[in-house]
């Protein structure tokens, strides 16, 4: 299979082209009956509504050929394979397949790589035969009481995927059962979970895949002490989930290990036993694997070569219209649901650490634009802050909406006519139009431009099976967009950087507080920053 640049495809001039006149979304009929009906696409129970974009049925047609071009659908079709996608050719890389499509895969009768399914198989059954111990009163503190509280102890990736879900779901979490999350190697984090759960009812489930990560084993000692200090035996609370092999690869050390393996990058891993444990142990097994069914249909779904018809094709190729032809740098996130409350933060670091990239999968600097700046927070809040920049800013950004028909818990109240969940959609599709149509007005201060493109994903509630569609949607929307800007989307060597170098600054400061010499040159701006910044204890000239 041949990569090949994105500049080079026949259909990207014929797109610049296009995008010198994009369709407008503000002339009168712009947004008719029948190109809100033709310009929607369904996949597993969501709908995704896109009459909203600058495009029109010419630059779908040459979105196709981009994606015939580049080989899109082959190329994910080798990834879910265990093709070796996490690569640079000719240079050191990670050099591994990209396999977190297996995690869903066992609903399949031939899964694409029997292999990698079989394991994600064999973790499943791990975590089923733990819960039910669980539950049947078999694994209990030293007093013989159940495990109330699970602490998940993790960052990056082992934290932002497992903590959105957990908290988009928390509607269907089991009485008697709830999830906390420590992530930042900030004490004070740490300190006010520590306070505030009970430790005796606690389960403390730390998840780094390498093992090695700074953040999550200080706060793992942290926890360690806590435990010891109320004199309960750590390896009673504490649970692993870790790479197969890694330092943390120790069962001796933990109630219960799992594990999770090379080919699963970090930001992908929700759906492995990085988001399992926490998921099973708060939503249920059977919930878990219901989002694990979504995210299946979803990976399935997207293997369709007719744009039109694959959802998170669709929306790569959008999103590529949006950043490399209208030359727009940044999308919003925007979920009308509070639940969906830290999905934007992770897609922030699902879609920024895997296509923040500016070199190709030969090694050579990309010429065209990569990723697009990620951010977000639920509506209706937004409206009340950042929108006004959303509406008349000089800055445009494309919007991509969420939202559901119904609530999750089903409480509501009737004021003025309408629900708080109509009242909820309502402003979001609402809001999608003002910021296509926009609105003219003899004073400038109250005029809206308009033709600012956004897109509504819409399903009917929010349930495990649907987070787990969505979660799909995004992953493999991001993978699509990488594969067409020919980047590799699956390393992070951007991450790796800072870590290298908090490790040299914090070996200064443990030799400091020893008032030993220390490892950096006195003149070296490291040096300098911290003792500038007053974290010297003993600073030298
Ligand atoms: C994700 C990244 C990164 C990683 C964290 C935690 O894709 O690789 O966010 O998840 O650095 O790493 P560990 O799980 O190894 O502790």
């Amino acid at each position: 299979m041949e990569f090949r640049d994105f500049n080079v495809l026949p259909s990207c001039k014929q797109l610049a082209q296009l995008a010198r006149k994009p369709y407008d979304l503000t002339a009168p009929g712009a947004l008719g009956p029948e190109r809100i009906k033709q310009y929607t696409a369904s996949v597993c129970g969501f709908d995704f509504l896109y009459a909203t974009q600058r495009l029109d049925n010419r630059t779908l047609d040459l979105l196709q050929q981009l994606a015939d071009e580049a080989g899109l659908v082959e190329q994910f079709l080798a990834m879910k394979s265990g093709r070796t996608m996490n690569r640079i050719e000719g240079f050191a890389s990670e050099n591994r397949p990209v396999l977190h499509t297996a995690c869903r895969d066992i609903f399949s009768s031939a899964p694409c790589n029997p292999e990698a399914t079989s394991q994600a198989g064999e973790q499943l059954a791990r975590l089923k035969n733990f819960l039910l111990e669980l539950d049947q009163g078999k694994i209990v503190n030293h007093r013989g009481e159940s495990y109330t509280t699970m602490v998940q102890v993790g960052i990056g990736g082992s934290d932002l995927g497992p903590r959105a879900l957990y908290m988009a779901l928390k509607r269907y979490q089991s009485a008697g059962r709830s999830a906390r999350f420590i992530a930042n190697v900030d004490p004070d984090d740490t300190a006010e979970i520590l306070d505030n759960v009970d430790l005796s009812r606690t389960l403390f489930n730390v998840v780094s895949k390498s093992g090695t990560t700074l953040e999550t084993l200080t706060n793992e000692q942290m926890v360690r002490s806590a435990l010891e200090d109320a004199g309960l035996d750590p390896a009673r609370h504490l649970l692993s989930v870790t790479g197969a092999g890694s330092p943390m690869d120790d069962p001796r050390r933990y109630l219960r290990s799992f594990h999770m393996f090379d080919y699963i990058g970090g930001r992908y891993s929700a759906t492995s036993m990085v988001g399992g444990v926490t998921l099973g142990f708060t939503l249920g097994y059977d919930a878990f694997v219901e989002i694990l069914k979504g995210a299946h249909a979803v990976d399935v779904a997207a293997e369709k070569k007719d744009v039109r018809a694959n959802v998170p094709l669709l929306m790569a190729l959008v999103g590529i219209w949006n950043r490399n032809f209208l030359g727009h740098t940044t999308v919003a996130i925007l979920p009308y649901s509070q639940a969906l409350l830290r999905f934007p933060a992770h897609l922030q670091q699902c879609d920024m650490e895997s296509n923040g990239k500016s070199v190709t999968r030969k090694g050579q600097p990309v010429g065209w634009d990569t990723g697009p700046v990620i951010w977000g927070e639920p509506g209706t809040n937004g409206q009340h802050a950042f929108y006004q920049l959303l509406h008349q800013g000089t800055t445009v950004v494309p919007a991509e909406f969420i939202g559901f028909r119904q609530s999750q818990y089903g409480r509501d109240i009737d004021v003025d006519g309408t629900t708080s969940q109509q009242k909820l959609v309502a402003n979001m599709l609402a809001q999608s139009l003002a910021l296509a149509a926009g609105q003219e007005n003899d004073n400038p201060n109250r005029r809206f431009a308009g033709n600012r493109p956004s897109s509504v994903l819409i399903a009917d509630r929010l349930t495990p099976f649907a987070m787990g569609a969505l979660l799909a949607l995004y992953e493999n929307k991001i993978a699509y967009q990488g594969f067409c800007w020919n980047i590799n989307s699956f390393d992070q060597e951007g991450v790796q950087l800072g870590k290298v170098l908090a490790t040299l600054v914090l070996q200064e400061m443990a030799a400091d507080s020893m008032g030993k010499g220390g490892v950096l040159d006195k003149k070296s701006p490291e040096y300098t920053f911290l003792k500038t910044a007053g974290c010297l204890k003993n600073p030298q000239e």
